[in-house]
């Protein structure tokens, strides 16, 4: 029997195979991408027999995957928290989905094994933004405030190290982080032994500072539109950037463009909670467009469409 592990490559996904793996030992293959990399089922290669864990990819994006996977006898373990409307059911699948809005899939790992290696999903939410819960768990831990700091630094730091177009704007890939966590079961001495993670926060700050630098390539009464240069720092830092200026300046609308592979525009959109556009609606106008109501993106934009783009964001927002 083969054991695959599939997981996001982000903090949520690293935490929670890193929990179950403490638990259950064995030797996997790993299966993993940067961290909008979802579909990732689809390179499962597995039979009768075999033993798919999946960790913190959407099973929505999966499912025709994940189906043949399962015809094709493989037993299949799934956590997760992102939205399922439509759950297969089948004798070869156990799945662990909670889409509530305060659960990230190292927390239902966490329930899974009792709260046995808790303080890996307390780093997991802080990665994925869930600080109130992260402080919950940090609590019922009895951390103090410098260890929780310390542990949403490692958090964040694990989880940027996802962002980027391919695992070759990474620093480091993140199978490779993973293996690293992995000899750790205290995350406080992987802080102290390891220097990549002091690279990661370096590069995060300085990836950010960079971005600051630039000025709005187009800046009209309510909004801004940035294009980053083509470069793996502005692959990195474009949602991290695009909701920095969302937060600093909530009451303006915010594009930020960088080149991906295929040559053309992979963009952010942040809107203005009030307002009557919105960040979805506006995204939606183009065929790659989606995302959530005010953090959508467009996936690819023809190069040569980048002054019409520019104008109907600018139209777009400029009514309140
Ligand atoms: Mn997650």
């Amino acid at each position: 029997m083969r054991h695959i592990d599939v997981f996001n490559g982000d903090a949520d996904g690293i935490c929670a195979l890193h929990q179950l793996r403490m638990a259950e030992p064995v030797e996997a293959e790993l299966i993993t991408g940067v961290k909008h990399d979802i579909e990732l089922i689809k390179r499962v290669n597995a039979g009768s027999g075999d033993q798919v864990t999946v960790l913190d990819v959407s099973l929505e994006r999966n499912r025709g995957a994940l189906l043949k996977l399962l015809e094709s006898g493989a037993r299949v373990r799934y956590f997760d928290h992102h939205a399922a409307p439509d759950i297969p059911v089948h004798p070869g699948l156990e799945a662990m989905i909670d889409e509530a809005a305060d659960i990230c899939t190292s927390i239902l790992v966490d329930r899974f094994l009792g709260g046995r290696f808790r303080i890996w999903a307390v780093v997991a939410a802080f990665g994925d933004n869930l600080g109130s819960a992260a402080l919950g768990l940090a609590q019922s831990l009895k951390l103090d405030k410098d260890q929780q700091a310390a542990l949403q630094e490692l958090g964040e730091n694990l989880n940027y190290n996802a962002y980027g177009e391919t695992e070759s704007d990474l620093l480091i890939p993140p199978a490779d982080l993973y293996r690293m966590v992995k000899r750790y079961t205290d995350p406080f001495h992987l802080m102290r032994k390891e220097s990549l993670l002091g690279r990661l926060d370096k590069e995060r700050v300085s990836d950010l500072k960079q971005a600051l630098a630039i000025a709005p390539q187009r800046v009209s009464g309510k909004s801004d539109a940035y294009v980053l240069p083509d470069e793996p720092w502005s692959r990195r830092v474009s949602g991290t950037f695009a909701n920095h200026l969302a937060t600093v300046v909530p009451n303006r609308a915010h594009a930020v463009l960088t080149r991906n592979a295929r040559g053309g525009y992979t963009i952010s959109v942040r809107s203005p909670l009030e307002g009557k556009s919105t960040a979805l609606g506006f995204c939606k106008l183009f065929a790659t467009g989606g995302g959530r109501l005010h953090a959508a993106g467009i996936n690819h934009l023809e190069p040569a469409r980048l002054e019409e783009f520019l104008d109907r964001f600018e139209e777009s927002f400029r009514a309140r």
